[in-house]
């Protein structure tokens, strides 16, 4: 632990995400942190809203060096800091009660400083909101690749429950406003037996890459499974994290969690071959962390080390 990122944060009362300085106007930088105060797009189980004040405040004290995978043989351990000259630009000002307008101020907020070519990294709230951010992005880089880790494949149609988006069914309208490549498009840890199969075969006729738990564990599938992830880089790329691709075991604050979820350093070895990628991620997030659920302390501090994990 770094004591003066501690003391500081002792000293000032604030909790910027990593020690990072805050600036809240957008500006030239390498990235930015932003938060994303907003779960009006949550089926049950509300509390997202929340999710930026848990995740800044895990990091408090935690530094900016990734945790290891390994400390024997010469795996490529990334040695950097975190985050270097980043920002946390305080959270994106989304109104409670509309949807779309919320929607509207991710994509505004994220624009912003897109357009003064800073990368960015999200924090939750809800999944839905990814789409806001993912239509900033796209407007400046194009169709993107994106690396998506989540238990749900939030393709659904959102008339069923009278909306026309809800946090499951972001990547539906991604993919349909031609915000992603979907051959650059891949699902890791999908397991959620609800999800149907008009849903699943929208996705694989798009030519989404969909992966199980279980299918990620296969060694005979080790090598596809490198290729994807690579394929995913061959261009500007997003990588969203919907927390509940964790086990609840490692996770419980979550909108939904479903068992059977991935630990936390399989995670961390899935994000390595990210680093390897011919340009660095251009936005990522880490979503639908809801602080007043049980095990939310655990859980965000899960989200920190992904952080660290997405970053170094
Ligand atoms: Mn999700």
């Amino acid at each position: 632990m770094n004591p003066d990122l501690l003391l500081n944060g002792l000293r000032a009362g604030l909790t910027p995400f990593l020690g990072l300085p805050l600036q809240l106007e957008p500006d030239a930088v390498p990235g930015v942190v932003l938060g994303v105060p907003f779960d009006g797009g949550v089926l049950h189980r509300p509390g997202a809203r929340l999710g930026p004040w848990a995740l800044r405040a895990a990091t408090m004290g935690l530094g900016r060096l990734p945790m290891p995978l390994r400390l024997q043989g010469s795996e490529d351990e990334p040695r950097g800091y975190a985050a270097m000259d980043w920002v946390d630009g305080g959270n994106a000002p989304t109104r409670p009660f509309s949807i779309p307008e919320a929607l509207e101020t991710v994509t505004r907020t994220v624009a912003g400083w897109v357009g003064h070519g800073a990368r960015t990294l999200m924090l939750g709230g809800d999944h839905l909101m990814t789409l806001g951010a993912l239509r900033a992005h796209a407007r400046y880089h194009g169709p993107l690749g994106m690396l998506q880790f989540d238990a749900h494949p939030d393709a659904g149609h959102g008339e069923r429950w009278g909306t026309e988006a809800h946090h499951g069914t972001w990547v539906r309208q991604a993919l349909e406003e031609g915000l992603l490549d979907p051959r650059r498009t891949v699902q890791l840890g999908l397991r959620a037996p609800r999800f149907d199969s008009e849903e699943l075969a929208f996705l694989c006729d798009a030519g989404v890459k969909l992966w199980t738990p279980w299918d990620l564990r296969d060694p005979r599938l080790a090598s596809q499974l490198q290729g994807d992830l690579a394929r995913v880089g061959q261009g500007a790329a997003y990588v969203s994290i919907d927390l509940d691709v964790l086990d609840p075991a490692f996770c419980p604050a979550v909108a939904e969690p479903v068992p059977g979820g991935l630990s936390v350093v399989e995670v961390l070895a899935l994000l390595r071959p990210l680093h390897r990628w011919p340009q660095p991620w251009v936005g990522a997030d880490l979503m639908e962390l809801a602080p007043n659920l049980e095990g939310s302390e655990a859980s965000a501090r899960v989200a920190a080390h992904l952080a660290l994990g997405l970053l170094a």
